[in-house]
């Protein structure tokens, strides 16, 4: 299989005037019946042959302007010779949507059709030049005895043969094509956009599922209004469908008026859905929604452009659910969620840059880098040149590109003409791959302290040397008693080393470094136990605050685990000062309570030159928690008590905050008590938050079998409440028992296999599970392998995403180095590897 490079793009010859669809439904052989208006591209190379992408398609005829033609076709597609000027292809092919389960294309979902076309799934559809930079107008007609027939845009009149008909006046890419058409029920809405624009919202989900709608409904509405409030974006058609799927790859698609969504995204009610559930449904609904404008108004030219829509979405639904929900502690678990994926890609052999510069397969690049450092990357520049500037430039791009499908240097050059500022230098966040590392050093002179930064981006695959980046650090400095004396100043680190100084303090002063996290990377500071428990304290920056605790914790792990030292009294006791300050948001003293993963401490230990022992790993983490929930017993107890729920159940940040402490507060209990009171809390429990919870405090703590089999039980007939009863049992397993759970649930009459969020539920947990995976024997491995083999011919996009459990092979000691490479050699021999495990399993290998 060929790479793809960035370098060699070349517009695409033609331009397409229109296009008409005609699917005759049909499970086993489905016919799509397509015309075409092509003509020359004014900005192309000159006449050329036509070429169409196209997998998997069986050809039934084609012409050219009414005359047959009979194209050369390859596995890829097809090239024909065309009259020079404009001219109309038709062709008539099969595809069978039954047969597809890699879902991608056009494919059954317990009987009902329905498709997924990014990056390149309309290939698998008809014959079409599938790339972005390639926009047209669609009209679509669908032939089928379903009730509910769907596509993109406007919904038309029936035809006289009582087919449905859609016409979608915005031309797009290929990849935001939709089709939906089955037994169906929706959930209705309408919204009516600031400029009078009626719009009806619908929710379409199995029947029986209706009453899970009603937060996704209110979710999308309150996304549509804060994109007119916040960035002056107004919804462009008189529809919006959403439709929920139970087989998909990923969480949603925001095809253009009619967004499909992986079912655990939509559907949610208080008994089966957690909060977290609740919110990334609020989040994941916004960020669809978003791509109207970031994404399908303004596309990318090409796929190595990818972070031009998704980080800059990514960085409008965090921005809403800041809004929506409580800032400061969203910022905290985007950072959690950026350290746990996107900081272990680029330490790992899969490190690539926000925008790649080659691929094989372009599902792989759907990555954490790409979206969540792509959205970090936004935040420095918003940062950088200040709100408004930020919403001028925004207002400029979107009144400059709407309608085209442009690339990163679009996008900065709309900040450079919008700001005056040059962005040179600021663009290597895009090209140069590596998590830049902060070495602080510090001085203190008459009443002047100084710092002197210096940056350094370790090497990463194909990027040995780095060039210094534009590192926005936003500094406050506090006094010996906690007061704060220099509230925020920006500084921007531009240099390989430069210093900033601060005149004129009478004491020398404790530094709040990088507030807000305002750059993705890892600041390197000796600093003592007692200066973090000062900001611990007295910050004034609610996330410095937040991660002086955090400092705290690994610094104990990481001198616990090379040291044998015991965990002490100093941690838990400044934890107790947070979690009994009754003038902090819940939520935030639940995320202060939390320890660091597994995960993130192997990954600490690494980074200092230690390779981790997950074992050792676990029982630190483990008498660490022990010590926490010994030393706060009685306020741990009296917040569980105090925090139990005094009403019906709602979803809101507020009610959720309050849950997750008495969560973290019952999780530390139940460590060192008989367990009774998380069984009472699951006995009692009305909501799923709460039953979880408790049954995940009792797993945790190696009880709760009675429980997990009622919660089967209870639960068998929810496929996504079963999920949740796969994943956690693994995930929770003690470290020698995960691989035998996990193997004994593959053999499980409810485990499909084929259907990603069952198969992630068990081997995505079973990964989950660090000390449990990286058990010594190896035996984690090999039947995470053995699955992945057996998946890969059937779903090659989700078996390519999974084997990144793989990605941190080289962390560990050579014994189990050597046991996961023969797991990745084993996957690369599998006969007939796909395309994209192929690649991933490559660059793992290196
Ligand atoms: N754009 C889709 C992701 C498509 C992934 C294709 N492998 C969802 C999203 O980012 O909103
Ligand atoms: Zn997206």
């Amino acid at each position: 299989p060929h790479a793809v490079h960035l370098s060699d793009y070349a517009p695409y010859p033609f331009v397409i005037d229109g296009v008409e669809l005609t699917f005759r439904l049909d499970p086993g052989r489905t016919r799509v019946i397509s015309r075409i208006a092509f003509s020359p591209n004014p900005d192309g190379p000159g006449h050329s042959a036509l070429q169409l992408d196209g997998e998997r398609l069986k050809l039934i005829w084609a012409r050219i302007d009414g005359a047959p033609v009979e194209p050369r076709i390859t596995p890829e597609g097809l090239t024909c010779d065309v009259p020079t000027g404009s001219f109309v292809w038709e062709a008539e092919v099969e595809v069978d949507p039954a047969a597809n389960t890699a879902l991608e294309g056009l494919y059954m979902s317990n009987g009902m059709y329905c498709t997924q076309c990014e990056a390149q799934g309309f290939r698998r559809i008809t014959y079409y030049p599938d790339r972005p930079d390639v926009m047209a107008r669609f009209e679509v007609t669908i032939e089928s005895d379903a009730p509910v027939r769907l596509s993109n845009g406007n919904p038309q009149e029936p035809d006289a043969q009582g087919r449905a008909r859609w016409s979608d006046p915005w031309p797009k890419p290929a990849y935001l094509f939709a089709l939906v058409a089955g037994n169906l029920t929706a959930r209705s809405a309408s919204f009516t956009t600031r400029s009078g624009r009626e719009v009806a919202l619908n929710v379409y989900v199995r029947p029986g599922d209706e009453d899970r709608c009603d937060y996704a409904l209110d979710a999308l509405i309150r996304s549509m209004r804060w994109d007119e409030e916040v960035y002056g974006r107004e919804y462009d058609l008189d529809v919006f469908n959403i439709v929920a799927v139970d087989d998909f790859n990923m969480g949603a698609m925001e095809n253009k008026g009619l967004n499909i969504f992986n079912s655990k995204y939509v559907l949610a009610s208080p008994q089966t859905a957690t909060d977290r559930d609740y919110e990334m449904i609020e989040g994941i609904i916004a960020h669809e929604y978003f791509h109207n404008w970031t994404g399908n108004r303004i596309t990318c030219r090409d796929w190595f452009q990818l972070c031009l829509k998704e980080g800059l979405t990514v960085f409008r639904d965090q921005q809403f659910t800041g809004d929506m929900r409580s800032a400061p502690v969203k910022r905290i678990e985007d950072v959690l969620q950026l350290r746990a994926r996107q900081f272990r890609e680029d330490a790992g052999p899969l490190s690539h840059p926000v925008r790649p510069e080659s691929y094989i397969e372009i599902n792989n690049f759907y990555t954490a880098t790409v979206y969540e450092k792509g959205a970090e990357v936004i935040g420095m520049l918003r940062r950088l040149v200040g709100a408004e500037a930020y919403d001028k430039a925004l207002a400029l791009y979107f009144d400059r590109h709407d309608g085209q499908a442009c690339t990163i240097e679009d996008w900065l050059k709309v900040f450079e003409d919008a700001t005056g500022r040059d962005l040179t230098q600021f663009k290597r966040w895009y090209t140069q791959s590596g998590t830049p590392h902060l070495r602080v050093l510090e001085s203190w002179e008459d009443g002047t302290y100084s710092l002197h930064l210096q940056q350094q981006t370790p090497p990463t695959p194909g990027q040995p040397e780095k060039a210094p980046q534009v590192i926005p650090v936003a500094v406050g400095l506090l006094d010996p008693g906690g007061r704060e004396v220099v509230p925020t100043r920006l500084l921007e680190l531009t240099q390989a080393e430069q210093s900033f100084s601060f005149e004129g303090l009478s004491d020398r002063p404790v530094p709040s470094l990088l507030r807000g996290f305002s750059a993705p990377v890892v600041i390197e500071r000796a600093s003592t136990a007692q200066e973090r428990a000062l900001l611990l304290a007295h910050d004034t920056d609610p996330f410095n605050r937040w991660e002086a605790g955090r400092a705290l914790a690994k610094e104990l792990l990481v001198d616990m685990i090379s040291n044998g030292t015991d965990p002490g009294d100093d941690y838990p006791g400044a934890l107790g000062k947070v979690i009994e300050d009754e003038g902090l948001d819940p939520a935030f003293r639940a995320l202060t309570l939390a320890l660091p993963s597994e995960d993130d401490i192997a990954q600490t230990l690494k980074t200092a030159g230690i390779t981790p022992d997950p074992m050792a790993v676990h029982e630190a983490l483990n008498r660490l928690a022990v010590a926490c929930a010994r030393h706060l017993r009685a306020p741990l107890a009296a917040l569980h008590d105090a925090l139990a729920p005094n009403g019906p159940y709602t979803p809101d940040a507020e009610a959720a905050g309050r849950r997750s402490l008495r969560g973290a507060a019952l999780g530390l209990l139940t460590r060192i008590d008989d367990g009774s009171r998380a069984e009472a809390q699951f006995a009692q429990a009305d909501n799923m938050t709460e039953e979880l919870g408790a049954l995940t405090a009792l797993l945790r703590a190696g009880k709760g079998h009675e429980q997990l089999a009622q919660f089967e039980r209870k639960w068998s007939q929810d496929r996504l409440v079963m999920d949740k009863w796969f994943s956690v049992q693994v995930m929770l397993a003690a470290p020698r028992e995960a691989c035998e759970i996990a193997d004994r649930l593959t053999a499980h009459p409810a485990f499909d296999w084929k259907n990603p969020n069952r198969f992630r539920a068990v081997l995505g947990g079973l990964a989950a599970n660090h000390a449990g995976f990286h058990a010594p024997g190896g035996a984690a491995y090999a039947l995470a392998a053995d699955w992945l083999i057996r998946l890969d011919p059937v779903n090659p996009q989700t078996t390519a995403r999974m084997s990144t459990m793989f990605e941190t092979w080289r962390r560990y000691d050579a014994d189990r180095q050597d046991m996961m490479r023969a797991a990745l050699e084993r996957l690369a021999a599998a006969p007939g590897v796909s395309r994209d495990t192929g690649e991933m399993v490559g660059r793992m290998l290196g």
